[in-house]
């Protein structure tokens, strides 16, 4: 094959349904940099979801699972050193580097364009370059967007199906000058003249994933795998949509979005941001215990929410996301049945571990392993081995990807334009102490502050060390695309704009005994803390004043169906101890020092007032 093609000799000619000249015109230069060997339109039809599969599963990227036990589903296994997002390669290249804030990595942008000009420059030579049109949101919603994505791998076209609104519907709503977001995807390992493929493509040693705020653009260099390649959930939908909400009004939040009715039917919608490895995708589709009849959740989003002031004062919330990109290991019957059974049909599964029959397993999916697997890395594995060389089947960070219509608890409303009215965010870490069962603050401005000083005990899952408080302010600390004192400033503006804001709350279902033993049982148990939260939304239930906010006394939450759970172990998970709190106060101060530009005083103040009322 000829190796030196120009653009002119391939065919960049656009579907006659694509009549917005800055798209030709943008296609045609990425191409000309990147030279493909040829480019593909996407239409996101079933069809073309099936036929790139099936190129996939001939390349060896993908494999097709035993049909009669996961019908049209695959595994990919990806290079084990493109396994997770990587924190350390994410750039936000403002124009100024205080835009971008001291916890994010910032190049100047002139300085980045160079960097990524080399890097893209043939950097698609011997593959196919698909122009992926998706929407974050539903089709035509007053909050979604439209992106593009350019990507020369089919793993991500794939996902992108099903995390997006991919269709060439998208191309009717651009028309001829509609906006869209500019995403430029490329593994990075082009392919010379008579060379073969590897089943995972990426570039070992230079990984850039690049947004550029003021431009709404992002460049992702290198990676095949998940929030560094699928342009529209980490990069678009939080990132690059954080700095959109921060000019527009509106905000792009890591929260998962759930609906609660109650017996009497009244409905509720609960948003909430946790760091990873708190149970967010469970949370999202939590069962309520037994004992609660005629309580029903209901799941909107499990990851991302963007949120916009309405005319009647109120705050609604849409889902930009069509699917779920969840963490297998620990994902079971008994852990969120209603995720398993979104499972059984239709997913791509990454980094699992493979059955003799055909089908997936990955740690914690039942509690005795088969006998033997293909581990994520195509090696055999027995429990034998897993326990001998400390070896896992699944990558701690093996992933489904899936469509969101599958889940049982699906939400009516999920695909609704106009979004649903938020009564509570909630806002929650792994504590295993300190931070109690669950707070609400007493106005908008101590929640921001709750938000604001957040932090998370880090498990194995993540890279270091094992229970060190990592502050994640609203579990954002990944995902902000600007100042993150700037950010806490927006939430507060956007508190003063709506008459009908929503109640804050701050949740810990991780409290341990002295043996280390989580005292909550969690899962369908946080139903217990979830019926409080929604009645306090609504004047109904009780609650205590602390220093740090309003809190339960035992009587106030629902026992039904748990019995042994005593005042006494309620009393352990919900205490606030003055010595933890000064510690923890001396924490913040540490964070807001970090801060310092751009803090707004009132998270300042409130410390202050937190310190007092602890000494009073
Ligand atoms: O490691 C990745 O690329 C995925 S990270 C991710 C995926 C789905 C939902 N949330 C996250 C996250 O890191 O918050
Ligand atoms: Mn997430």
């Amino acid at each position: 094959m000829n190796r030196s093609l120009s653009p002119s000799a391939i065919d960049i000619a656009a579907p006659a349904i694509v009549q917005h000249a800055g798209v030709k015109e943008w296609v045609a230069r990425i191409a000309e940099l990147t030279k493909p060997d040829r480019i593909h339109w996407c239409d996101g039809s079933q069809a073309e979801y099936d036929r790139l599969c099936e190129e996939m599963v001939a390349a060896g990227t993908l494999r097709k699972l035993n049909p009669k036990l996961r019908p049209n589903s695959y595994l990919a296994w990806s290079d084990p050193t493109d396994v997770a997002r990587m924190e350390d390669r994410t750039f936000i290249c403002s124009e100024s580097k205080e835009d971008a804030g001291p916890t994010n990595n910032w190049t100047d942008p002139a300085e980045m364009r160079g960097t990524l000009h080399t890097l893209f420059d043939g950097c698609m030579r011997g593959r196919t370059m698909y122009v992926v049109p998706f929407s974050m949101g539903p089709l035509g919603s007053h909050i979604a967007q439209i992106g593009i994505e350019i990507t020369d791998s089919p793993y991500v076209a794939v996902s992108m199906k099903v995390m997006t609104r991919m269709t060439s519907k998208v191309w009717e709503i651009l028309g001829k000058n509609g906006e869209f977001v500019p995403c430029i995807h490329s593994l990075g390992a082009p392919l010379e003249a008579g060379q073969k493929d590897v089943p995972w493509p990426c570039n070992k040693d230079q990984k850039y994933i690049v947004h550029f705020p003021e431009t709404r653009e992002i460049w992702s260099f290198g990676s095949g795998y998940g929030g560094n390649a699928l342009l529209g959930k980490k990069c678009l939908a939080l990132r690059i949509a954080s700095a959109m909400g921060r000019d527009q009004g509106w905000l792009a939040e890591h929260m998962l979005i759930l609906g609660v009715t109650s017996p009497e039917g009244k409905k509720s919608y609960v948003t909430a941001a946790f760091p990873s490895a708190c149970g967010k995708t469970n949370f999202a589709m939590l069962v309520p215990p037994a004992a609660f009849t005629g309580w029903k959740v209901t799941t909107i989003g499990d990851d991302i929410a963007w949120i916009k002031p309405c005319k009647d004062g109120q705050l609604y919330a849409i889902n930009p996301e069509a699917g779920f990109f969840g963490v297998a290991p620990g994902t079971s019957t008994k852990s969120n049945p209603n995720c398993m059974a979104s499972l059984k049909e239709n997913v791509i599964f990454t980094n699992v571990a493979l059955t003799p029959e055909g089908d997936v397993w990955w740690e914690g999916m039942t509690d005795t392993p088969p006998e033997k697997l293909l581990d994520w890395q195509g090696q055999p594995w027995t429990p034998e081995i897993g326990k001998k060389e400390g070896r896992k089947a699944a990558h701690p960070n093996s992933r489904f990807t899936v469509p969101a219509s599958q889940c049982p608890a699906i939400d009516p409303e999920w695909e609704n334009p106009q979004g649903v009215p938020i009564s509570a965010f909630v806002f929650g870490g792994r504590r295993s102490n300190t931070m109690p069962l669950v707070t609400e603050a007493f106005s908008w401005t101590d929640g921001v502050y709750l938000a604001a000083t957040m932090g998370s005990e880090t498990t194995a899952a993540a890279t270091g060390k094992v229970g060190v408080v990592r502050r994640d302010p609203f579990a954002m600390l990944p995902f902000c695309g600007y100042n993150m004192s700037d950010y806490f400033g927006h939430w507060l503006k956007l508190g003063r704009s709506v008459s009908k804001r929503p109640h804050i709350f701050c949740v810990n279902w991780f409290r341990t005994d002295a043996n280390g033993k989580f005292v909550w049982p969690g899962f369908g148990d946080n139903m217990r803390v979830l019926k409080w939260i929604v009645e306090r939304c609504e004047g109904k239930a009780r609650a205590s004043e602390t220093a740090i906010g309003w809190v339960p006394d035992f009587a106030d939450l629902e026992w039904k169906g748990l019995e042994g759970f005593t005042q006494e172990k309620f009393d352990s998970i919900t205490t606030i101890s003055h010595d933890e709190w000064h510690a923890e106060l001396a924490a913040h101060d540490e964070l807001f020092a970090t801060l310092k530009t751009h803090l707004p005083r009132e998270l300042s103040l409130r410390r202050e007032l937190i310190h007092l009322s602890l000494a009073a």
